[in-house]
């Protein structure tokens, strides 16, 4: 169980106040506030479990079941040409701790399923847009310190800011401070980790897009290995020879399974350790007259392609292969196999790099990633083995990264880990960093498996509310308890459970169970 702080009893003792008291305690925040650089929009509390929806273009909605709370809508002016847009959601049960939240692709969306989870976990929880209204670049064309924000500052703002708010409202400061986030605000938390490395005593960041520039590449050029030669506000591409059409994904997902399920010792769907699946398309190509459920040699090699790391013009790794197995995920074919050229791509060529509206794509490959290298706007790289300050100050870092990933390969984590471990000079980085790598998860959650873990997006509830089984609630317990999570418990939604192991252990099929060696 995660611990309380000790001053706790404090914080609750005006709980026992009427919740009409603490209606007025919060509504109140509109004329108390005073931040730097800060305007309160908009001071409500939420009594009982209601919805509420995104404002501006996110537009999305979601149940707020952790009231009641202080919700605080504020906006953060960062400079004179750029503001974070923000909320503080301040439960009335609070346990003394903050969180921040991070975002998702290019960014601007407040992560409101997030929020919830936080407060309902009884943390101060904040949100933030990451400087722009919406999930596109086009906010960022000629706008470099909206780049910034989104690159590094607007999680130093949430975290400077969110601090004094909760000081204000609860008159005491947050015991300890926290990080949530996936994909983008995986690579948020890690950025944190890095420049502000005071802000947080611990860090949760799942399935961080970290190196960036050659991830964003990356993604693009799988989506040109397949003709997606569009860009992505086009219509999509399917009449080149390499393109893959939906029906015969399933085909090609079939054979990945064929070659390397069993590799693990269980046919069960699951390629545990994609690494060691050596996938050959060629059992997949045309036979004589056969033209249905099979593939051409164009295709044959857009698959090779995609199977194959990213390398640059002198045979250097720019970016690990795509998963066998992940492109079994419906986002892989949504987002990034479709005809059309993966929208993040277009859209940090277009808007952040070469600054222009439009662009022909069909030429797209590593000679621009090298350009995005140079450039490297606002930092966004985040690819730095540096957390020698984090790791000084005491912090905890927890990632996790599901295997069949569509959008970001795990096998990058693996990575970014021996980068750190090589750059502190580690054999082990076991003291303050933990990476738990999740056999069959896609996008920071679902897929098939034992995906549910409390990492706090939709469909994670775990099966047990204990640190043994909630990744959040066992950060708390390393940060505040010296408690280190060896492992993390998953379930499905029947209750089905399997423990995932911290690299660089591997998740190993005894005979009779999952054992991490
Ligand atoms: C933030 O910037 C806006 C627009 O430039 C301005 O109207 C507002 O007064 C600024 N707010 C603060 C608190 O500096
Ligand atoms: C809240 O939204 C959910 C869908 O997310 C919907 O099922 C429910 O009916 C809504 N509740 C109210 C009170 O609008
Ligand atoms: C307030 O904004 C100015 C720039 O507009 C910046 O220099 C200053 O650091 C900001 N203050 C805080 C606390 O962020
Ligand atoms: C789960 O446990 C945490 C930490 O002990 C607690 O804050 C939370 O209220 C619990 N949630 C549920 C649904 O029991
Ligand atoms: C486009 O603008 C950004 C700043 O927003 C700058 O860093 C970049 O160098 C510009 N690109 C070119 C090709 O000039
Ligand atoms: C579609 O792909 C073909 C072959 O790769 C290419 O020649 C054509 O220009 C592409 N069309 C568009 C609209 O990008
Ligand atoms: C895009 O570039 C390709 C290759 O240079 C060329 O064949 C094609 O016509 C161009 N498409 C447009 C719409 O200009
Ligand atoms: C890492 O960063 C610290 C400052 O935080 C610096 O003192 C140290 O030299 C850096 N180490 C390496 C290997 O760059
Ligand atoms: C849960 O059990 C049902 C009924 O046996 C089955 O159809 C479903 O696929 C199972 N779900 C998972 C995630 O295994
Ligand atoms: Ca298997």
């Amino acid at each position: 169980m995660a611990r309380l702080p000790p001053f706790v009893a404090a914080a609750l003792l005006p709980l026992c106040a009427l919740a009409a008291d603490r209606a007025a305690e919060c509504l109140a925040l509109q004329e108390t506030l005073h931040v730097e650089n800060t305007t309160v929009l908009n001071v409500a509390y939420v009594a009982a479990s209601t919805n509420v929806t995104t404002p501006g273009v996110c537009q999305a909605t979601t149940p707020v079941t952790s009231a009641p709370l202080c919700r605080v809508q504020f906006v953060v002016n960062t400079t004179s040409t750029s503001a974070v847009h923000a909320e503080a959601w301040l439960p009335d049960v609070w346990f003394g701790r903050f969180l921040a939240t991070g975002d998702g692709g290019l960014g601007g969306c407040i992560d409101y399923a997030s929020m919830d989870y936080g407060a309902s976990l009884h943390f101060a929880t904040f949100g933030i847009d990451n400087g722009h209204d919406g999930n596109t670049g086009v906010p960022f064309l000629n706008h470099p310190e909206v780049i910034n924000d989104f690159a590094w500052r607007a999680v130093h703002v949430e975290a400077v800011v969110g601090k004094q708010i909760v000081q204000a409202y609860y008159g005491t400061p947050a015991a300890k401070s926290y990080w949530l986030g996936c994909s983008t605000g995986g690579r948020q938390g890690t950025q944190a980790a890095l420049k502000f490395p005071a802000d947080f005593d611990g860090i949760l960041a799942g399935a961080p897009a970290t190196d960036w520039n050659h991830l964003i590449g990356w993604l693009g050029m799988n989506s040109l290995h397949v003709g997606g030669a569009a860009p992505a506000d086009a219509p999509v591409n399917d009449t080149s020879p390499k393109f893959i059409p939906e029906t015969l994904w399933p085909v090609v997902s079939a054979e990945i399974l064929r070659q390397c399920d069993a590799l693990d010792g269980v046919v069960d769907g699951i390629i545990t350790e994609p690494d060691t699946c050596d996938f050959r398309p060629e059992p997949l190509a045309c036979k004589g007259k056969q033209t249905a459920n099979c593939l051409t040699p164009p295709q044959i090699q857009a698959l090779r392609n995609i199977y194959s790391p990213l390398l640059d013009v002198h045979g250097k790794l720019l970016y690990p292969r795509y998963s066998p197995g992940a492109e079994a995920d419906p986002t892989a074919l949504a987002q990034v196999f479709g005809g059309a050229l993966f929208q993040y791509t277009a859209d940090w060529e277009r808007y952040v790099i070469l600054n222009v509206t439009s662009h022909n794509f069909t030429n797209f490959g590593v000679s621009d990633i090298a350009l995005w290298d140079k450039i490297n706007a606002g930092g966004i790289a985040t690819f730095d083995g540096n957390l020698s300050a984090f790791h000084g100050r005491g912090g905890k870092f927890i990632t996790y990264h599901g295997r069949r990933d569509p959008l970001i390969a795990s096998t990058n984590s693996k990575r970014v880990y021996d980068l750190i471990a090589d750059t502190l000079k580690l054999r082990s980085l076991d003291a303050f960093y933990r990476l738990f790598l999740v056999p069959g998860m896609g996008h920071c959650s679902g897929g098939v498996g034992s995906t549910r873990f409390g990492q706090g997006n939709v469909d994670t509830a775990p099966s047990v509310n204990a640190s043994s089984h909630n990744i959040l609630l066992a950060l708390v317990d390393w940060v505040e308890g010296g408690k280190a999570p060896a492992t993390i418990i998953g379930s499905d939604t029947n209750g089905t459970e399997r423990t995932h192991c911290r690299y660089p252990m591997r998740s190993v099929w005894d005979g009779r169970m999952w054992v991490c060696l």
